[in-house]
Protein backbone atom coordinates (compact mmCIF):
# COMPACT_ATOMS: atom_id res chain seq x y z
CA UNK A 1 0.00 0.00 0.00
CA UNK A 2 0.95 3.36 -0.57
CA UNK A 3 1.52 5.99 1.93
CA UNK A 4 0.30 9.09 0.87
CA UNK A 5 -3.06 10.96 2.22
CA UNK A 6 -4.98 13.55 0.22
CA UNK A 7 -6.97 16.31 2.59
CA UNK A 8 -9.45 18.80 1.30
CA UNK A 9 -10.70 21.22 2.31
CA UNK A 10 -13.94 22.95 0.56
CA UNK A 11 -13.81 26.11 2.23
CA UNK A 12 -15.98 29.59 1.73
CA UNK A 13 -13.21 31.26 -1.10
CA UNK A 14 -11.59 27.99 -2.70
CA UNK A 15 -10.94 24.26 -2.93
CA UNK A 16 -7.66 23.69 -1.69
CA UNK A 17 -5.49 20.08 -1.23
CA UNK A 18 -2.61 19.10 1.15
CA UNK A 19 -0.85 15.86 0.12
CA UNK A 20 1.18 13.96 2.78
CA UNK A 21 3.52 10.87 2.34
CA UNK A 22 3.58 9.30 5.85
CA UNK A 23 6.81 7.12 5.01
CA UNK A 24 8.84 10.27 4.76
CA UNK A 25 7.32 12.48 7.37
CA UNK A 26 6.67 15.03 3.94
CA UNK A 27 3.91 17.43 2.76
CA UNK A 28 4.54 16.75 -0.44
CA UNK A 29 2.02 19.19 -2.40
CA UNK A 30 -0.34 22.20 -1.23
CA UNK A 31 -3.23 22.66 -3.81
CA UNK A 32 -5.77 25.70 -3.58
CA UNK A 33 -8.66 26.79 -6.44
CA UNK A 34 -9.93 29.72 -5.88
CA UNK A 35 -13.73 30.00 -6.55
CA UNK A 36 -13.86 33.35 -7.85
CA UNK A 37 -10.97 33.56 -9.81
CA UNK A 38 -11.01 30.14 -11.37
CA UNK A 39 -14.84 30.10 -11.65
CA UNK A 40 -16.37 33.08 -13.01
CA UNK A 41 -18.76 31.31 -14.66
CA UNK A 42 -20.60 31.34 -11.29
CA UNK A 43 -20.92 34.68 -9.92
CA UNK A 44 -19.00 33.94 -6.73
CA UNK A 45 -16.40 35.86 -6.20
CA UNK A 46 -15.72 35.38 -2.53
CA UNK A 47 -17.48 32.38 -3.00
CA UNK A 48 -20.88 32.92 -2.59
CA UNK A 49 -24.05 34.65 -4.76
CA UNK A 50 -24.58 38.50 -4.23
CA UNK A 51 -27.74 38.97 -2.23
CA UNK A 52 -28.84 42.26 -1.98
CA UNK A 53 -30.46 41.36 1.39
CA UNK A 54 -26.95 41.52 3.32
CA UNK A 55 -28.39 38.66 6.35
CA UNK A 56 -28.75 36.30 3.37
CA UNK A 57 -25.67 34.22 2.35
CA UNK A 58 -26.11 31.14 -0.45
CA UNK A 59 -23.68 29.80 -2.64
CA UNK A 60 -24.04 27.46 -5.46
CA UNK A 61 -23.68 23.97 -5.00
CA UNK A 62 -22.36 23.06 -8.09
CA UNK A 63 -19.44 25.47 -7.59
CA UNK A 64 -18.27 22.83 -5.00
CA UNK A 65 -18.95 19.76 -8.04
CA UNK A 66 -17.18 21.68 -10.54
CA UNK A 67 -14.23 22.73 -8.45
CA UNK A 68 -13.77 19.06 -7.22
CA UNK A 69 -13.63 17.86 -10.87
CA UNK A 70 -11.06 20.17 -11.50
CA UNK A 71 -8.81 19.68 -8.07
CA UNK A 72 -8.86 15.87 -8.87
CA UNK A 73 -8.02 16.72 -12.99
CA UNK A 74 -5.10 18.54 -12.25
CA UNK A 75 -3.10 16.23 -9.41
CA UNK A 76 -1.12 15.21 -12.01
CA UNK A 77 0.01 18.66 -12.83
CA UNK A 78 1.29 18.89 -9.42
CA UNK A 79 3.02 15.90 -9.90
CA UNK A 80 0.45 13.79 -7.98
CA UNK A 81 -0.33 9.88 -9.48
CA UNK A 82 -3.92 9.22 -8.19
CA UNK A 83 -3.70 5.82 -8.00
CA UNK A 84 -0.40 6.38 -5.27
CA UNK A 85 -3.22 7.83 -2.78
CA UNK A 86 -3.70 5.38 0.05
CA UNK A 87 -6.89 7.31 1.66
CA UNK A 88 -8.85 10.73 1.75
CA UNK A 89 -10.82 12.49 3.79
CA UNK A 90 -11.93 16.33 3.95
CA UNK A 91 -12.97 19.15 5.47
CA UNK A 92 -16.19 21.65 4.84
CA UNK A 93 -16.56 25.22 5.17
CA UNK A 94 -19.40 24.33 8.38
CA UNK A 95 -23.23 24.67 9.33
CA UNK A 96 -24.17 24.86 5.02
CA UNK A 97 -26.77 22.76 4.04
CA UNK A 98 -27.33 20.99 0.24
CA UNK A 99 -31.05 19.35 -0.37
CA UNK A 100 -31.04 16.37 -2.39
CA UNK A 101 -34.30 14.28 -3.83
CA UNK A 102 -35.20 10.87 -2.90
CA UNK A 103 -33.36 9.43 -5.57
CA UNK A 104 -30.05 10.40 -4.09
CA UNK A 105 -30.60 9.70 -0.40
CA UNK A 106 -32.22 5.66 -2.18
CA UNK A 107 -29.09 5.28 -4.51
CA UNK A 108 -26.52 7.82 -4.07
CA UNK A 109 -24.97 9.95 -6.84
CA UNK A 110 -24.35 8.16 -10.12
CA UNK A 111 -21.99 9.96 -12.28
CA UNK A 112 -20.99 9.63 -15.52
CA UNK A 113 -17.36 9.80 -16.04
CA UNK A 114 -17.86 11.07 -19.64
CA UNK A 115 -20.11 13.96 -18.33
CA UNK A 116 -19.03 15.95 -15.56
CA UNK A 117 -20.28 15.85 -10.96
CA UNK A 118 -22.54 19.08 -11.73
CA UNK A 119 -24.38 17.41 -15.00
CA UNK A 120 -25.18 14.18 -12.14
CA UNK A 121 -25.65 16.26 -9.10
CA UNK A 122 -28.12 19.25 -10.88
CA UNK A 123 -31.09 16.91 -11.35
CA UNK A 124 -31.15 15.62 -8.00
CA UNK A 125 -30.99 19.18 -6.44
CA UNK A 126 -34.28 19.90 -4.43
CA UNK A 127 -33.45 24.02 -3.78
CA UNK A 128 -30.52 25.18 -6.25
CA UNK A 129 -28.91 27.12 -3.12
CA UNK A 130 -27.07 26.42 -0.24
CA UNK A 131 -27.12 28.87 2.78
CA UNK A 132 -23.94 29.08 4.35
CA UNK A 133 -21.94 30.22 7.67
CA UNK A 134 -22.48 33.61 6.74
CA UNK A 135 -26.22 33.84 6.52
CA UNK A 136 -28.00 35.90 9.29
CA UNK A 137 -31.77 35.36 8.22
CA UNK A 138 -33.02 33.01 10.34
CA UNK A 139 -34.00 34.75 13.79
CA UNK A 140 -37.58 33.97 13.62
CA UNK A 141 -36.54 30.79 13.21
CA UNK A 142 -34.10 30.47 16.55
CA UNK A 143 -36.83 31.80 18.44
CA UNK A 144 -39.38 29.27 17.54
CA UNK A 145 -36.81 26.44 17.71
CA UNK A 146 -35.95 27.78 21.27
CA UNK A 147 -39.74 27.87 22.10
CA UNK A 148 -40.51 24.61 20.77
CA UNK A 149 -37.12 22.79 22.51
CA UNK A 150 -38.13 24.25 26.01
CA UNK A 151 -36.04 26.97 25.93
CA UNK A 152 -32.41 28.65 25.41
CA UNK A 153 -30.76 26.43 28.36
CA UNK A 154 -31.98 23.29 27.23
CA UNK A 155 -31.23 23.38 23.76
CA UNK A 156 -27.61 24.96 24.57
CA UNK A 157 -27.43 21.90 27.63
CA UNK A 158 -28.36 19.46 24.72
CA UNK A 159 -26.55 20.85 21.58
CA UNK A 160 -23.47 22.78 22.71
CA UNK A 161 -24.92 25.79 21.19
CA UNK A 162 -27.86 28.22 21.18
CA UNK A 163 -30.23 28.22 18.51
CA UNK A 164 -28.18 30.70 16.31
CA UNK A 165 -28.47 32.05 12.44
CA UNK A 166 -26.15 30.07 10.81
CA UNK A 167 -26.56 26.71 12.42
CA UNK A 168 -28.45 24.04 10.08
CA UNK A 169 -31.14 23.43 12.02
CA UNK A 170 -32.66 27.12 11.54
CA UNK A 171 -31.47 26.90 8.54
CA UNK A 172 -33.80 23.93 7.96
CA UNK A 173 -36.65 25.47 9.21
CA UNK A 174 -36.65 27.92 6.88
CA UNK A 175 -36.42 26.24 4.16
CA UNK A 176 -39.28 24.13 5.39
CA UNK A 177 -41.36 27.49 6.20
CA UNK A 178 -40.60 29.06 2.66
CA UNK A 179 -40.67 26.24 0.51
CA UNK A 180 -42.83 23.61 2.14
CA UNK A 181 -43.05 20.99 -1.03
CA UNK A 182 -39.29 21.10 -1.97
CA UNK A 183 -39.11 20.26 1.83
CA UNK A 184 -41.03 17.63 1.10
CA UNK A 185 -39.37 16.54 -2.45
CA UNK A 186 -36.08 16.78 -0.35
CA UNK A 187 -35.08 12.98 0.66
CA UNK A 188 -31.34 13.94 2.33
CA UNK A 189 -29.96 17.22 3.50
CA UNK A 190 -26.22 17.25 3.74
CA UNK A 191 -24.15 19.32 5.18
CA UNK A 192 -21.48 20.78 2.78
CA UNK A 193 -18.78 18.26 4.41
CA UNK A 194 -21.00 15.52 4.67
CA UNK A 195 -21.89 16.54 0.76
CA UNK A 196 -18.44 16.55 -0.76
CA UNK A 197 -17.93 12.98 0.92
CA UNK A 198 -21.14 11.79 -0.84
CA UNK A 199 -19.55 12.32 -4.25
CA UNK A 200 -15.76 10.83 -4.08
CA UNK A 201 -17.94 7.94 -2.87
CA UNK A 202 -21.49 8.15 -4.79
CA UNK A 203 -23.18 6.99 -1.66
CA UNK A 204 -24.84 9.17 1.04
CA UNK A 205 -22.36 9.95 3.20
CA UNK A 206 -22.89 9.69 7.25
CA UNK A 207 -22.56 13.36 9.02
CA UNK A 208 -19.04 13.33 11.30
CA UNK A 209 -19.88 13.74 15.37
CA UNK A 210 -17.19 17.16 14.38
CA UNK A 211 -19.45 19.22 11.55
CA UNK A 212 -22.56 17.66 13.02
CA UNK A 213 -22.09 19.41 16.24
CA UNK A 214 -22.95 22.82 13.94
CA UNK A 215 -26.57 22.15 13.63
CA UNK A 216 -28.43 22.66 16.50
CA UNK A 217 -29.96 18.92 16.39
CA UNK A 218 -27.23 16.38 17.49
CA UNK A 219 -27.69 15.28 21.62
CA UNK A 220 -24.01 15.52 21.95
CA UNK A 221 -24.28 13.36 25.12
CA UNK A 222 -25.47 10.41 23.18
CA UNK A 223 -24.03 11.37 19.43
CA UNK A 224 -27.31 11.14 18.23
CA UNK A 225 -30.07 13.22 16.91
CA UNK A 226 -32.17 14.49 19.50
CA UNK A 227 -35.85 13.86 18.62
CA UNK A 228 -36.71 16.89 20.58
CA UNK A 229 -34.88 19.19 18.22
CA UNK A 230 -35.78 17.54 15.28
CA UNK A 231 -39.12 17.90 16.36
CA UNK A 232 -38.57 21.77 16.93
CA UNK A 233 -36.86 22.13 13.82
CA UNK A 234 -39.13 20.24 10.50
CA UNK A 235 -41.17 17.65 10.58
CA UNK A 236 -39.89 14.40 9.09
CA UNK A 237 -36.50 15.48 9.65
CA UNK A 238 -35.02 12.09 11.03
CA UNK A 239 -35.59 10.17 7.92
CA UNK A 240 -34.04 13.13 5.88
CA UNK A 241 -30.65 12.58 7.65
CA UNK A 242 -27.75 11.04 7.63
CA UNK A 243 -26.71 9.26 10.49
CA UNK A 244 -24.27 10.72 12.40
CA UNK A 245 -20.58 8.70 13.22
CA UNK A 246 -17.82 9.05 14.71
CA UNK A 247 -15.21 11.23 12.55
CA UNK A 248 -12.85 8.37 12.26
CA UNK A 249 -15.58 6.29 10.07
CA UNK A 250 -14.40 4.79 7.05
CA UNK A 251 -17.72 5.16 4.87
CA UNK A 252 -16.65 3.43 2.20
CA UNK A 253 -14.21 3.73 -1.22
CA UNK A 254 -14.08 6.41 -3.94
CA UNK A 255 -16.63 5.86 -6.67
CA UNK A 256 -15.82 4.59 -10.35
CA UNK A 257 -16.58 7.83 -11.49
CA UNK A 258 -12.93 8.27 -9.69
CA UNK A 259 -11.33 5.84 -10.71
CA UNK A 260 -12.06 5.49 -14.47
CA UNK A 261 -12.07 9.35 -14.76
CA UNK A 262 -8.93 10.45 -12.62
CA UNK A 263 -7.36 7.23 -12.28
CA UNK A 264 -7.89 6.64 -8.28
CA UNK A 265 -6.69 3.19 -7.11
CA UNK A 266 -9.95 1.32 -6.73
CA UNK A 267 -11.32 0.57 -3.57
CA UNK A 268 -9.47 4.08 -2.13
CA UNK A 269 -10.76 4.74 1.39
CA UNK A 270 -12.24 7.77 2.44
CA UNK A 271 -12.65 9.18 5.54
CA UNK A 272 -16.01 10.78 6.87
CA UNK A 273 -14.94 14.53 6.22
CA UNK A 274 -15.15 16.97 8.92
CA UNK A 275 -16.21 20.57 9.68
CA UNK A 276 -12.96 22.99 8.88
CA UNK A 277 -12.54 23.83 12.14
CA UNK A 278 -12.64 20.52 13.61
CA UNK A 279 -9.62 19.21 11.09
CA UNK A 280 -7.93 22.58 11.49
CA UNK A 281 -7.69 21.59 15.38
CA UNK A 282 -5.93 18.67 14.27
CA UNK A 283 -3.70 20.32 11.61
CA UNK A 284 -2.50 22.26 13.95
CA UNK A 285 -1.41 19.98 16.33
CA UNK A 286 -4.42 20.86 18.70
CA UNK A 287 -6.22 17.09 19.34
CA UNK A 288 -5.25 17.23 22.99
CA UNK A 289 -6.31 20.36 25.83
CA UNK A 290 -3.40 22.67 26.47
CA UNK A 291 -3.34 24.34 22.93
CA UNK A 292 -5.27 27.73 21.94
CA UNK A 293 -6.09 27.92 17.97
CA UNK A 294 -7.20 30.95 16.41
CA UNK A 295 -7.74 30.45 12.70
CA UNK A 296 -7.55 34.02 10.25
CA UNK A 297 -9.54 33.06 7.67
CA UNK A 298 -12.61 34.36 6.07
CA UNK A 299 -13.87 33.61 8.93
CA UNK A 300 -11.96 34.30 12.24
CA UNK A 301 -12.13 31.63 14.92
CA UNK A 302 -10.60 30.82 18.13
CA UNK A 303 -10.87 26.90 19.49
CA UNK A 304 -9.32 24.62 22.00
CA UNK A 305 -10.23 20.68 22.34
CA UNK A 306 -11.56 20.36 26.40
CA UNK A 307 -12.15 17.95 28.54
CA UNK A 308 -16.05 18.21 28.76
CA UNK A 309 -18.01 20.48 27.33
CA UNK A 310 -18.16 24.19 28.42
CA UNK A 311 -21.30 26.14 27.52
CA UNK A 312 -20.99 30.14 26.76
CA UNK A 313 -23.44 31.50 29.47
CA UNK A 314 -23.71 34.65 27.18
CA UNK A 315 -24.89 32.12 23.74
CA UNK A 316 -22.42 33.47 21.14
CA UNK A 317 -19.51 30.80 21.69
CA UNK A 318 -20.23 26.36 20.92
CA UNK A 319 -19.47 23.18 21.42
CA UNK A 320 -18.57 21.20 18.58
CA UNK A 321 -16.48 17.37 18.19
CA UNK A 322 -13.06 17.16 18.53
CA UNK A 323 -12.54 14.85 15.77
CA UNK A 324 -9.89 12.70 17.63
CA UNK A 325 -12.40 12.67 20.72
CA UNK A 326 -14.09 14.35 22.69
CA UNK A 327 -14.72 17.92 22.59
CA UNK A 328 -13.81 21.23 21.26
CA UNK A 329 -14.75 25.11 22.14
CA UNK A 330 -15.40 27.57 19.28
CA UNK A 331 -16.07 31.21 18.89
CA UNK A 332 -16.36 32.62 15.12
CA UNK A 333 -16.42 36.19 14.25
CA UNK A 334 -18.09 36.64 10.69
CA UNK A 335 -16.08 39.88 10.25
CA UNK A 336 -12.81 38.33 9.99
CA UNK A 337 -10.53 38.46 5.93
CA UNK A 338 -13.35 40.27 4.27
CA UNK A 339 -13.61 42.78 6.88
CA UNK A 340 -9.61 43.54 7.02
CA UNK A 341 -10.10 43.44 3.01
CA UNK A 342 -12.79 46.39 2.84
CA UNK A 343 -11.03 48.28 5.82
CA UNK A 344 -7.81 47.85 3.56
CA UNK A 345 -9.93 49.12 0.08
CA UNK A 346 -11.68 51.78 1.73
CA UNK A 347 -8.68 53.37 2.93
CA UNK A 348 -6.53 52.72 -0.65
CA UNK A 349 -3.94 50.18 0.30
CA UNK A 350 -2.08 47.27 -0.34
CA UNK A 351 -1.47 44.63 1.51
CA UNK A 352 2.33 45.62 1.98
CA UNK A 353 1.02 48.57 2.97
CA UNK A 354 -1.58 47.57 5.77
CA UNK A 355 1.51 45.84 7.56
CA UNK A 356 3.56 48.69 7.36
CA UNK A 357 0.62 50.77 9.00
CA UNK A 358 0.62 48.23 11.59
CA UNK A 359 4.46 49.38 12.04
CA UNK A 360 4.21 52.61 12.33
CA UNK A 361 1.04 52.75 14.55
CA UNK A 362 1.22 52.46 18.40
CA UNK A 363 -0.19 50.08 20.43
CA UNK A 364 -3.37 51.41 21.79
CA UNK A 365 -4.11 53.26 18.75
CA UNK A 366 -4.29 56.68 20.21
CA UNK A 367 -7.30 55.65 21.90
CA UNK A 368 -9.13 55.52 18.29
CA UNK A 369 -11.14 52.21 18.40
CA UNK A 370 -13.56 50.71 15.82
CA UNK A 371 -16.43 48.52 15.86
CA UNK A 372 -15.60 46.64 12.71
CA UNK A 373 -19.12 45.60 11.64
CA UNK A 374 -18.64 45.58 8.14
CA UNK A 375 -21.39 42.65 7.12
CA UNK A 376 -23.66 41.44 10.15
CA UNK A 377 -22.00 39.73 13.05
CA UNK A 378 -22.09 36.71 14.57
CA UNK A 379 -20.29 37.35 17.90
CA UNK A 380 -21.60 39.36 19.57
CA UNK A 381 -25.01 39.21 17.32
CA UNK A 382 -25.28 42.43 15.15
CA UNK A 383 -27.81 42.12 12.79
CA UNK A 384 -27.19 45.25 10.63
CA UNK A 385 -23.81 46.20 9.81
CA UNK A 386 -22.51 49.35 10.49
CA UNK A 387 -18.47 50.58 11.20
CA UNK A 388 -18.43 52.78 14.80
CA UNK A 389 -15.68 54.88 15.71
CA UNK A 390 -14.20 56.81 18.98
CA UNK A 391 -11.47 58.82 18.96
CA UNK A 392 -9.68 61.62 17.28
CA UNK A 393 -11.29 64.24 14.83
CA UNK A 394 -9.01 63.02 12.14
CA UNK A 395 -9.89 59.59 12.64
CA UNK A 396 -13.50 60.11 13.19
CA UNK A 397 -13.88 61.47 10.10
CA UNK A 398 -11.47 58.76 8.53
CA UNK A 399 -9.04 60.79 7.49
CA UNK A 400 -6.21 58.46 9.39
CA UNK A 401 -5.94 55.33 7.35
CA UNK A 402 -3.03 53.38 9.18
CA UNK A 403 -4.63 54.45 12.46
CA UNK A 404 -7.75 52.91 11.01
CA UNK A 405 -6.31 49.60 9.79
CA UNK A 406 -4.62 49.55 13.34
CA UNK A 407 -8.36 49.97 14.83
CA UNK A 408 -9.54 46.66 12.64
CA UNK A 409 -7.00 44.70 13.41
CA UNK A 410 -6.58 45.66 17.49
CA UNK A 411 -10.48 45.07 17.10
CA UNK A 412 -10.44 41.57 16.09
CA UNK A 413 -7.67 40.59 18.36
CA UNK A 414 -9.44 41.94 21.54
CA UNK A 415 -12.57 40.44 20.40
CA UNK A 416 -11.20 37.84 20.31
CA UNK A 417 -9.58 37.53 23.98
CA UNK A 418 -13.10 39.06 25.44
CA UNK A 419 -15.41 36.31 23.87
CA UNK A 420 -13.22 33.24 24.70
CA UNK A 421 -12.92 34.67 28.51
CA UNK A 422 -15.95 31.64 29.18
CA UNK A 423 -13.52 28.93 28.48
CA UNK A 424 -11.80 29.67 31.13
CA UNK A 425 -8.15 29.20 29.30
CA UNK A 426 -5.36 31.62 29.51
CA UNK A 427 -2.89 30.37 26.84
CA UNK A 428 0.64 31.15 27.53
CA UNK A 429 1.09 30.23 23.78
CA UNK A 430 -1.35 30.74 20.78
CA UNK A 431 -1.05 28.78 17.61
CA UNK A 432 -2.52 31.20 14.38
CA UNK A 433 -3.06 29.33 11.09
CA UNK A 434 -5.38 30.55 8.27
CA UNK A 435 -4.33 33.19 5.19
CA UNK A 436 -3.94 36.24 7.54
CA UNK A 437 -1.47 34.47 9.76
CA UNK A 438 0.90 35.12 7.28
CA UNK A 439 1.00 39.12 8.72
CA UNK A 440 3.33 39.82 10.95
CA UNK A 441 1.92 42.58 12.38
CA UNK A 442 -1.39 41.02 13.16
CA UNK A 443 0.15 38.47 14.68
CA UNK A 444 2.35 40.56 16.75
CA UNK A 445 -0.74 42.42 18.19
CA UNK A 446 -1.97 38.99 18.92
CA UNK A 447 0.66 38.43 20.69
CA UNK A 448 0.26 41.65 22.61
CA UNK A 449 -3.20 41.18 23.04
CA UNK A 450 -3.19 37.82 24.58
CA UNK A 451 0.24 38.58 26.10
CA UNK A 452 1.28 35.12 24.97
CA UNK A 453 3.56 33.68 22.31
CA UNK A 454 2.14 32.93 18.89
CA UNK A 455 3.43 30.03 17.18
CA UNK A 456 2.53 29.65 13.21
CA UNK A 457 3.07 26.71 10.99
CA UNK A 458 4.35 26.27 7.83
CA UNK A 459 0.91 25.97 6.28
CA UNK A 460 -1.74 28.61 6.09
CA UNK A 461 -4.02 25.65 5.12
CA UNK A 462 -4.26 23.55 8.35
CA UNK A 463 -8.03 22.42 7.75
CA UNK A 464 -6.70 20.62 4.38
CA UNK A 465 -3.64 18.86 6.60
CA UNK A 466 -5.91 18.16 8.94
CA UNK A 467 -8.51 16.62 6.95
CA UNK A 468 -4.72 14.34 5.46
CA UNK A 469 -3.96 13.78 8.80
CA UNK A 470 -7.32 12.29 9.76
CA UNK A 471 -7.14 10.48 6.89
CA UNK A 472 -3.77 8.59 7.90
CA UNK A 473 -4.88 7.96 11.80
CA UNK A 474 -8.42 5.93 10.44
CA UNK A 475 -6.86 4.58 7.57
CA UNK A 476 -2.94 3.41 8.48
CA UNK A 477 -4.01 3.74 12.10
CA UNK A 478 -1.13 5.99 12.79
CA UNK A 479 -1.48 7.63 16.16
CA UNK A 480 -2.08 11.29 16.67
CA UNK A 481 0.68 11.87 18.90
CA UNK A 482 3.11 10.60 16.32
CA UNK A 483 1.15 12.29 13.39
CA UNK A 484 1.07 15.60 15.00
CA UNK A 485 4.56 15.66 16.14
CA UNK A 486 5.80 14.97 12.26
CA UNK A 487 3.26 17.30 10.40
CA UNK A 488 2.52 19.85 12.38
CA UNK A 489 5.80 21.34 13.87
CA UNK A 490 5.13 25.60 14.57
CA UNK A 491 8.43 26.62 12.35
CA UNK A 492 10.87 28.33 14.94
CA UNK A 493 11.60 31.21 12.87
CA UNK A 494 8.56 32.42 12.72
CA UNK A 495 7.68 32.41 16.46
CA UNK A 496 6.56 35.68 17.64
CA UNK A 497 6.41 37.03 21.80
CA UNK A 498 4.49 39.68 23.24
CA UNK A 499 5.74 42.94 24.03
CA UNK A 500 5.38 43.22 28.20
CA UNK A 501 4.69 47.04 27.55
CA UNK A 502 2.32 46.24 24.51
CA UNK A 503 0.25 43.44 26.76
CA UNK A 504 0.20 46.63 29.48
CA UNK A 505 -1.78 48.81 27.20
CA UNK A 506 -4.23 46.34 25.73
CA UNK A 507 -4.65 45.04 29.41
CA UNK A 508 -6.11 48.00 29.84
CA UNK A 509 -7.90 48.51 26.98
CA UNK A 510 -9.97 45.83 26.86
CA UNK A 511 -12.30 46.82 29.63
CA UNK A 512 -12.37 49.90 27.41
CA UNK A 513 -13.00 48.02 24.17
CA UNK A 514 -16.01 46.01 26.05
CA UNK A 515 -18.08 48.89 27.47
CA UNK A 516 -17.41 51.02 23.79
CA UNK A 517 -19.08 47.75 21.92
CA UNK A 518 -21.82 47.32 25.15
CA UNK A 519 -22.52 50.83 24.74
CA UNK A 520 -23.22 50.73 21.02
CA UNK A 521 -24.78 47.21 20.41
CA UNK A 522 -26.91 46.87 24.15
C1 LIG B 1 -17.77 28.22 12.61
C2 LIG B 1 -18.12 28.97 11.39
C3 LIG B 1 -17.04 29.30 10.40
C4 LIG B 1 -17.10 28.39 9.20
C5 LIG B 1 -16.13 28.92 8.16
O1 LIG B 1 -18.84 28.06 13.48
O2 LIG B 1 -19.24 29.33 11.16
O3 LIG B 1 -15.77 29.25 10.99
O4 LIG B 1 -16.82 27.07 9.56
O5 LIG B 1 -15.93 28.05 7.12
Amino acid sequence: MGKLFLGLDSSTQSLSAVVIDLASGGRIKEISLNFGREFPEFDSPSGFLENPDALVRQSNPLLWCAALDRLCAELPKYGINPAAIAGISGSGQQHGSVYLDAEFAKNGLRADPARDLAAAVAPRLTRAVAPIWMDSSTSAECAEITAAAGGVDRVRSLSGSAAVERFTGPQIRRFFKTEPDAYRRTGVIHLVSSFLASLLTGRNAHIDLGDGAGMNLLDLARGDWSQLLLDATAPELRAKLPLPMASATQIGAVSDYFVKKYGFAAGTPVVAWSGDNPCSLIGVGGWRPGTVVVSLGTSHTLFAAMPRPVVDPDGCGHVFGNPAGGFMSLICFKNGALALAAAKDECGMTWPQVEAALAVTPAGNHGNLILPYYVPEITPLVLKPGVVRKGTPAFMAGRDKAETLRAVVEAQALRLALHSAWMGVTPDCLRVTGGASVNRGFCQILADVFNARVERLATGNSAALGAALRAAQAVAGADWASLTATFCKPSAEAEIVPDPSHAEVYAALRAEYAAFAKSRLG
